[in-house]
């Protein structure tokens, strides 16, 4: 079967995995999946992730859910084409746990929240936890190009799939130099462009 991807192409965790497979240059088919594509409420995808959550990757023998499993499992079929070890696993572990929360509420507030129910003391609240977590990628950036070292790795994948969101909305607004031309070098690369840079349009409230 050619391998296949559920979910709408507007959800970070879902452009991981599209970016991983345009980098390693896999074929596959997507099928919008969540948010106003539906789907998730069927027993047909409840079968593939009780979690009913977005992406659920499919190929021969094997149904996977949770995007940065997902992630690792195409990088250890493909060995050598993005680098993956314990220090990349290390800020795949980071970002789930420290730097996309700290997006995400940000992300929310600004695109997904109705007007009335923002303000300025919520946002300033959210923007100190994203300064907090994009300091410590600062940190590490200012000592090696890569989160992992010297190549893009698993955790460029992870961590490097939320920068766009962040830089499109502004952040950070100063003060993180390394995570800049971090960013800069990403947007360079044509899978990243393609998976990621995207609109985000309909996410907006
Ligand atoms: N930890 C999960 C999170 C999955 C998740 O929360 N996906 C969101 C989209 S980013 C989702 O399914 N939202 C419900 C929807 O879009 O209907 C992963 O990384 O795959």
């Amino acid at each position: 079967m050619t391998p296949r991807l559920w979910g709408r192409a507007s959800s970070v965790n879902v452009q991981k995995v599209m970016w991983a497979l345009a980098e390693l240059g896999v074929d596959y088919e997507r099928i919008d999946a969540g948010w106003t594509y539906g789907r998730t409420d069927t027993d047909e995808f409840a079968a593939m992730n009780p979690n009913r959550r977005i992406p659920v990757w499919q190929e021969d023998g094997l149904t996977l859910w949770e995007s940065q499993a997902i992630v690792r499992h195409l990088l250890s079929r493909h060995p050598g084409a993005i680098a993956f070890g314990p220090v990349a696993d290390q800020w795949m572990e980071f970002t789930t746990s420290t730097l996309q929360p700290a997006v995400i509420g940000v992300f929310w507030h600004c695109i997904r929240t109705p007007e009335t129910e923002r303000s300025a003391e919520k946002l300033a609240h959210l923007s100190r936890s994203l300064n907090a977590a994009l300091r410590i990628v600062e940190g590490r950036l200012s000592e090696t190009d890569w989160l992992d070292g010297n190549a893009v790795s698993g955790a460029e994948i992870a961590a490097g799939s939320l920068m766009f969101r962040v830089f499109d909305l502004g952040w950070p607004r100063d003060g993180f130099p390394a995570v800049e031309r971090w960013y800069q070098r990403l947007s360079e690369r044509p899978a990243y462009r393609e998976t990621v840079m995207t609109s985000y349009d309909e996410l907006r409230i």
